[in-house]
């Protein structure tokens, strides 16, 4: 676009017309980078707009629409007995003197209103829903409320916006909970942490003895804000070094860290470690690290016992090494449980030789879905041609 000239101390505007498609959600932000130039003089600059209303109906059928966060006694759930469409979100169950709370911080763009709706069916005058915006209370509806729709200035800036279904010591009423729904936001960027991505999850080298060697890992931040992170070896292994062990990284940035192994004065055989990434809030991502060591003319030890040895790193995110050792050639299965013993994944179901044996769970289930963070169940079995079964159940954890 040629906006002409300008004279001195005058302005002129550069008008642009733009269309959003209809296939993007609303709330995205649309980053727009501008570029002015004349002759050898230039200036860029970029700004960022939302797209559409920006509405949470929870017609997703879950917390993932927005960065939700919850508090107190019990999570906020996904229920039907909405006021519009067929999700809204109600109170967790909690007894007396209690709390449930759910909040969202929000970066406002402009001075503008929240909307929302809300029911309570509780004891009246002693068991209240609650409206908070930073922690001062808006509002508070008790007994049977049926849906109504309130709304409320808030001024531009960071602000937190909060719910809480509150009970006294004593007596319940009504269906005892709150409902919310169609929360309509004012043009806001949500807030929403660094994200840690790591590639690949698990680093896997191979040296002889008295070597030197190189794995690469990139590390991104797929989140909103700036990852400040930094690296560990919580274990300190004397034959592994990193480059880089912290940095920033803006939303999308990726930094590449080079890990320098070193086998001189390593035995044969499988060495472990781990990177521990961290976000500075509290976030943490754990990179196995293994080293296999081939010796060369070394007669490589043998496992004297079968056994499941356990697995590496546990707790994990987002993957673990499961160890065991067969002392014979053997039929093994090795399969993951929840909690509530549903087979959530087969790993093995093979032949395998005699010798120390890993192999990664990457907290997928067998379709390749991500499954919760939660405790589950690693079951070895072995069958051996002359010494019979054998088998072992270990608890493994994975938290994100
Ligand atoms: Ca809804
Ligand atoms: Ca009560």
């Amino acid at each position: 676009m040629d906006v002409g000239q300008i004279a001195a101390q005058n302005n002129s505007n550069a008008v642009f017309a733009i269309s959003a498609d209809q296939a993007i959600p609303f709330g995205t932000s649309v980053t727009f980078d501008l570029s002015i130039v004349s002759g050898s003089y230039y200036y860029n600059t970029s700004f960022s707009k939302s797209v559409g209303i920006i509405v949470e109906d929870f017609e997703s059928g879950d917390f993932t629409a927005f960065p939700w966060e919850f508090t107190q006694d019990a999570d906020w759930t996904i229920s039907t007995g909405a006021q519009e469409g067929t999700y809204c979100a109600k109170s967790g169950a909690i007894g007396n003197n209690a709390s449930t709370n759910i909040s969202i911080e929000i970066d406002v763009l402009t001075d503008g209103e929240i909307s929302f709706y809300r029911t309570v069916s509780s004891e009246a005058n002693y068991d209240y829903l609650r409206f908070f915006i930073d922690n001062s209370q808006m509002e508070e509806w008790g007994g049977d409320v049926g849906w109504g729709e309130e709304t409320y200035s808030i001024s531009a800036g960071n602000h937190t916006v909060e719910w809480r279904y509150v009970k006294d010591q004593a007596v319940t009423g009504g269906t005892d909970c709150a409902r919310i729904d169609f929360i309509t936001f004012p043009a806001l960027t949500i807030i929403s942490p660094p994200i840690i991505d790591v590639n690949p999850t698990i680093v896997n080298s191979e040296l002889g003895m008295n070597q030197v060697g190189e794995e690469m890992i990139e590390l991104s931040n797929i989140g909103g804000e700036v990852l400040n992170y930094t690296i560990t070896l919580p274990d300190s292994p004397e034959w592994l070094e990193i480059d880089i062990v912290n940095g920033n990284l803006a939303f999308g940035d990726m930094d590449e860290i080079t890990l320098s192994f070193d086998t001189n004065g390593l035995e044969a055989g499988q060495h472990t470690s781990s990177l521990l990434i961290e976000d500075g809030l509290g976030a943490e991502t754990t990179v196995p690290v293994i080293l296999n060591v081939s010796g060369t003319g070394i007669i490589e030890n043998m496992p004297t016992v079968t056994e499941l040895t356990g697995n590496y790193p546990n707790p994990f995110n987002p993957s673990t090494y499961i160890k065991f050792s067969l002392k014979a050639e053997s039929k093994v299965s090795l399969e993951i449980f929840n909690i509530r013993g549903q087979r959530v994944k087969t790993l093995v179901e093979d032949e395998m030789q005699a010798g120390y044996h890993s192999v990664v769970w990457n907290g997928t289930d067998q379709s390749g879905k991500h499954v919760s963070s939660g405790v589950y169940f690693t079951k070895f079995g072995t069958v051996e041609e002359n010494n019979g079964k054998y088998t072992s159940v270990k608890k493994i954890i994975l938290l994100k």
